[in-house]
């Protein structure tokens, strides 16, 4: 396959309510779409950075910037492509993982809609359909989280996650199991808001029989989790840690990780993605799917790689509904619970012309 041109699409959903994490609140999606141009075939992929470096080093300018200076160049200068091989094209230059991934997924797109194949079939999906989980953010009172979470279980959510950080955390957590009763699958995500110090007060998480506890230390504490994970009962699960196979199994070794999240962008692709998965399974260890607020183009993707062996446990795998009122592409949509895997070749969908248009912030287009 000859890449002709790389197109970046900056844009801005709001979202339908804020959105509260340990690290800030949000009031829109701004996000980088990245278009590959083949002569046969375009492709779509979304960079899940944030506007600023608040979930990880990365922030959406500067993965344009690696993505105009390095990254687009060095496949450009490839004689010929394919998604396989942009990987190690891209190894000289050191992290931008959500970046690589970007560009990775626009040309695997492109590159399956030429073969009329799926993304989910190229993975190597197993099931027409994953279950629908969702993130609950922090609220400004255990009424209004309440009124949320029933919204999302009247919706069919078959799994909820809440949000939690110092100060909030136990309260809203017993809150949230006396409300809804034992038969609910309930989680806690701390993206890191946490240190060693707090075992203790973690500890009386152990009650309310929660899935897990995502990520409640530093990005770069295994050893910490490891040492938590002794104190406590509810199983530690690592997102922001999980940066490659071997980081994956390192934290399982180590006993810092009983589970973990896998997000495509966090770890530089959806090859990539497909490989934790199977050093998880390898270990024994279960895998979800984690959600970066994506866009269609995103969502889609995520949904066929949730639909992999390993991924034994409900994701972050929402509708689109869940935070935009007008998605770019058609909607991402839940029917009791579930979201089917899209079929389509490629990602399966593409933006709406008149919905990117709307959401449109800047584009800038490269030529190779
Ligand atoms: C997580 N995601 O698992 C994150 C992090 C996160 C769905 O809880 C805008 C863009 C807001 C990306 C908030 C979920 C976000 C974001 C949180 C990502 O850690
Ligand atoms: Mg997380």
């Amino acid at each position: 396959m000859k890449l002709t041109r790389i197109e970046l699409h900056w844009v801005r959903l709001p979202l339908v309510a804020p959105f509260q994490t340990s690290f800030g609140t949000e009031y829109d999606r701004e996000a980088l779409l990245v278009k590959a141009v083949t002569p046969d075939a375009v492709g779509w992929g979304e960079c899940v950075a944030m506007p600023q470096p608040d979930y990880s080093a990365e922030y959406v300018d500067g993965a344009a910037d690696a993505l105009v200076r390095f990254l687009i160049p060095a496949v450009g200068a490839l004689p010929t492509v394919t998604a396989a091989t942009v990987g190690h094209a891209l190894t000289t230059v050191k992290g931008h993982p959500m970046a690589k991934a970007a560009l990775e997924i626009a040309i695997l797109d492109a590159q399956l809609r030429q073969a009329h194949m799926s993304l989910a079939e190229y993975l190597g999906a197993v099931r027409p359909a994953v279950p629908a989980g969702v993130s609950v953010g922090i609220m400004s009172s255990i009424a209004e989280l309440l009124d949320a979470v029933d919204g999302y279980l009247a919706a069919g959510y078959q799994r909820i996650k809440l949000k939690i950080q110092p100060g909030w955390d136990v309260a809203p957590v017993r809150a949230v199991r006396e409300h809804v009763g034992d038969g609910v699958a309930v989680q806690v995500d701390a993206n890191g808001a946490y240190t060693v110090t707090d075992a203790a007060h973690l500890a009386k998480l152990d009650p309310f029989d929660l899935l897990m506890i995502e990520q409640p230390l530093a990005e770069d504490d295994l050893r910490g989790h490891a040492a938590l994970a002794r104190r406590l009962r509810t199983p530690i699960c690592l997102d922001e840690s999980v940066t490659s196979p071997v980081r994956a199994v390192e934290a399982i070794e180590s006993g810092a990780a009983a589970i973990i999240n896998i997000k495509p962008g966090r770890v530089g692709g959806y090859l990539q993605a497909r490989r934790i998965h199977d050093v998880c399974a390898a270990h024994g260890v279960p895998v979800w799917v984690g959600g970066m607020v994506e866009t269609g183009i995103g969502r889609a993707a995520n949904v066929a790689l949730a639909a992999l062996p390993n991924f034994t446990l409900v994701g972050d795998v929402s509708a689109s509904d869940r935070f935009f009122a007008r998605d770019i592409t058609p909607p991402v949509v839940m029917r009791d619970g579930w979201i089917e895997v899209p079929t389509g070749p490629g990602i399966g969908v593409e933006p709406d012309e008149a919905a990117l248009k709307e959401a449109s912030v800047r584009s800038e287009g490269i030529d190779l």
